[in-house]
């Protein structure tokens, strides 16, 4: 028997409501697996954990994270009570950096049955690899002065090393897809950075032979995920660009209540940690509609990074016949709540 120990924070806003929901799909797949269980956790770092205790998590909340397999997170972010920097950087940015979540892997593709506003479906499946740890997420500037003489700086770092993970990652990932990749960059615009990411980029591409590579820059790749959605793969690009690219994505798939993402530790020394790509959604929050299949989709990610890759895909096949049924929120134009899609996930799986 295979025993998971999951450690979940939903955090804010409608993360209270998706990871509940997708931890009882969790335990509905454990049920009809039978050699797989779940041990899970429940942490309360949040904005109001905030508001108690001065701080997004204890002192030693590293320390009780750090021996779980994995983190199940829902969302950060609640700006009437912290700002949003703050919550982002004491919290989410937080356990990316510290436990060592230098990969931020985003698929994104059209489930059966959604209607994406954007693009056919059949043209539309890749995955974003996003430079989780570096890049525009700096904690390196600050701000001078007073007033009309005010000046902020925030300064950019590009490592070799980090920048060479994020490549490999991505070439490995289309050995096993499609084949190619395309980098992001904006080196015409941006004179130092990307154009040291175009150099890595090319000599890492040049160990990948088999895989077919471009790179475009950020404001045309935006267009041509629109435009052109087939010549895509896998992406790789920096932390603010992949941010960006994954939010445009998940409007795509035809809502950002879909989209799910994974922050790699990629040597195993650390935890990983599976959270939605959408944020705290304050405009729903406590209506009974916020789609869980986010975070649904999250969970067969965590499934996957956890070798149950058969599972997973089995859930995610349930999670499409759902779809495609029509029971799905009405953020993709149906009418069931957040309950109703997730009771019906649960009674799929296990039929
Ligand atoms: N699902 C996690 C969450 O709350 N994301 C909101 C957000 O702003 N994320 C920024 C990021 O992924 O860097």
């Amino acid at each position: 028997m295979k025993q998971l120990k999951i450690a979940s924070i939903p955090g804010d806003g409608i993360g209270k409501e998706v990871v509940p929901a997708a931890i009882d799909v969790l335990k509905a797949v454990s049920e009809v697996h039978g050699g797989l269980q779940f041990e899970f956790t429940d942490f309360p770092y949040s904005c109001e954990y905030y508001l108690e205790h001065g701080a997004m998590m204890p002192e030693d909340g590293l320390e009780r994270l750090k021996d779980f397999d994995s983190i199940f997170l829902g969302a950060v972010g609640n700006e009437k009570l912290v700002p949003d920097h703050v919550s982002l950087w004491g919290l989410l940015i937080k356990l990316r950096r510290e436990f060592e979540q230098q990969i931020n892997i985003r698929p994104a593709k059209v489930l059966n049955g959604i209607q994406s506003p954007l693009v056919n479906p059949k043209d539309f499946d890749l995955i974003v690899v996003r430079e989780n740890s570096e890049g525009e997420y700096s904690e390196v500037g600050g701000r001078i002065f007073r007033e009309e003489d005010e000046i902020a700086i925030q300064n950019n770092i590009f490592s070799r090393k980090g920048t060479e993970r994020a490549m490999h990652y991505a070439f490995d990932l289309a050995s096993k897809r499609n084949k190619h990749v395309t980098s992001a960059t904006k080196s015409n615009g941006i004179v130092h950075s990307m154009p040291f990411w175009d150099e890595v980029f090319q000599d890492v591409a040049k160990q990948y032979p088999e895989i077919g590579t471009d790179k475009q820059h950020i404001d045309a790749l935006t267009a041509f995920f629109v435009t052109h959605p087939d010549r895509f793969d896998v992406i790789v690009a920096s932390n603010l660009f992949g941010d960006i690219l994954t939010d445009l994505g998940a409007a795509v798939m035809g809502s950002i209540g879909i989209a799910p993402a994974g922050n790699i530790n990629v040597n195993g020394k650390y935890p990983s940690m599976f959270e939605p790509v959408h944020g705290s959604a304050p405009d729903i929050i406590g209506k009974g509609v916020a789609n869980p299949i986010g975070q649904i989709w999250t969970a067969k990610m965590m499934l996957d990074h956890h070798g149950e890759d058969e599972i997973g895909k089995v859930l995610l096949d349930v999670v499409e016949s759902t779809t495609a049924d029509g029971i799905i929120t009405p953020d993709i134009g149906g009418k069931h709540s957040t309950q109703e899609v997730t009771d019906e996930i649960i009674k799929r799986l296990k039929a």
